[in-house]
């Protein structure tokens, strides 16, 4: 089995321009890959740590040079001549040199770039893709590989674009039989939803994960848009498309447990009445973070309303934390879990926290984040642990379209 021979982090730029780190890990048969981890904007109170310099003369404080150092000087030494084909063994010693519970000392974003380059390095270094290593090397027990269904983010808003919707995600779900048919529906729509968008002299420039962020007077209007978009595509608007919903809650959850939707305070219940409402209009099959990370007792709440219906997907509320999850699992909270590396800061973690979800019989979505690179492991993480969905941007923005085609690749491979 190769050993780890070299661990080298720099600093580099993700999609917004801001610093993030990428590390390459090199093997002693020869082999090496670099990882690039993506960043937040909308990030949960309950991720791991992702560490930044905060010095304001470097990038407005965001420098990442700290986490590089930890990565270079304080996890290097430890794993150096390690059995890189040992995930768990590796991932483990780094959760022991850092010793906080939320990753703190080292930052979430240091140690998942050795975690993630290492995986990657070994799948070069056995010469299959990196799917491939990561089933084997965590021993899941599928038979077959499955492809994911895409959310494709079309419409932004919240955190993600400057203009005034409330919901951070408006994103069609296209339900072709074949990957690549569902890719070409999704851009199919998203090329119609441009001309709407035209023709209604509406703005056409994109937000961070590349879909559209026109100036609307309610959180409803893009659902009608994209009904328009998909038959103009030439598609029924809840048959060949259906659509998800990242409502991102706990962006706009006031004190006195108010949400600020639509320019009013609203109390949790009339929240809830609102996604039941559009849930019996339109094809919602999904619904992300409906209500406020902390907000368990209305969580249970619309869980009991709407759980049966759609998918009620905990992203800030379980931030890939299996910990985090069996609360959920306990309180009979939610159905569906959104996967961020990031959130959790190792490969291994990420993977048991997918595995007590599908016992659980939770759907999983893997997901990139708002500031993204462009490294691909994700399309791969995916196909790996037969994910239900991947929720990984628009059409347009090479940092999404990157893993698109990737996932392409591996479809054409598996001849799905
Ligand atoms: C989310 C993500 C990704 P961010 O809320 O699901 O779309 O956004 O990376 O900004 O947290
Ligand atoms: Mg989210």
């Amino acid at each position: 089995m190769p050993k780890i021979k070299n661990i080298q982090a720099r600093e580099i730029l993700d999609s917004r321009g801001l610093p993030t780190i990428a590390c390459k890990v090199s093997l002693s048969d020869g082999s090496e890959s670099e990882a690039m981890i993506p960043s937040g904007a909308s990030t949960g109170v309950h991720e791991a740590l992702e560490l930044r310099d905060g010095d304001k003369a470097r990038f407005i404080g965001k420098g990442v040079k700290k986490a590089v150092n930890n990565v270079n000087k304080k996890i290097f030494p430890k794993l150096k001549g390690k059995d890189a084909g040992k995930p768990r063994v590796i991932d483990q010693i780094m959760l022991d040199l850092d010793g906080t519970e939320n990753k703190s000392k080292l930052g979430a974003n240091a140690i998942l770039s050795v975690s993630l380059a290492t995986a990657q390095a070994m799948a070069r270094s056995k010469k299959i893709p990196l799917y491939k290593y990561i089933r084997a090397a965590y021993r899941l027990p599928f038979k077959t590989y499955e492809m994911p269904y895409p959310m494709m983010n079309v419409i932004n808003g919240g955190q993600h674009a400057d203009n005034n919707l409330d919901v951070q995600e408006y994103m069609i779900v296209p339900q072709a039989k074949k990957f690549s048919e569902r890719i070409r529906q999704g851009s199919e729509v998203f090329h119609a939803l441009k001309d709407i968008l035209k023709q209604k002299k509406l703005v056409t420039a994109v937000g961070d994960e590349g879909g559209f962020a026109p100036m609307l007077k309610k959180n409803e209007e893009p659902l009608k848009l994209l009904g328009e978009a998909s038959k103009k595509a030439g598609y029924n608007y809840g048959r060949d498309i259906k659509v998800a919903l990242d409502v991102a809650a706990s962006e706009f959850f006031t004190t006195e447990t108010r949400y600020k939707f639509d320019g009013k305070l609203i109390l949790p219940y009339d929240l809830i009445n609102i996604m039941k409402q559009w849930v019996q209009k339109y094809p919602i099959i999904s619904i992300e973070d409906g209500l406020d990370e902390d907000d368990w007792e209305n969580w249970r709440i619309l869980t009991d309303q709407l759980g049966k219906k759609v998918l009620l997907v905990g992203d800030d509320l379980f931030v890939t934390n299996p910990g985090r999850l069996q609360i959920g699992l306990d309180k009979a909270v939610g159905n569906a879990i959104l996967i961020k590396l990031n959130q959790i800061g190792t490969l291994t973690e990420t993977i048991d926290c997918i595995r007590l979800a599908q016992k659980n019989n939770f759907k999983v979505i893997v997901s990139h984040r708002s500031g993204e690179t462009e490294d691909t492991s994700i399309a791969d993480l995916a196909v790996a642990v037969n994910s239900d969905y991947i929720k990984t941007g628009s059409l347009s923005r090479s940092e999404r379209i990157a893993k698109y085609n990737r996932l392409l690749a591996i479809a054409a491979d598996l001849k799905k």
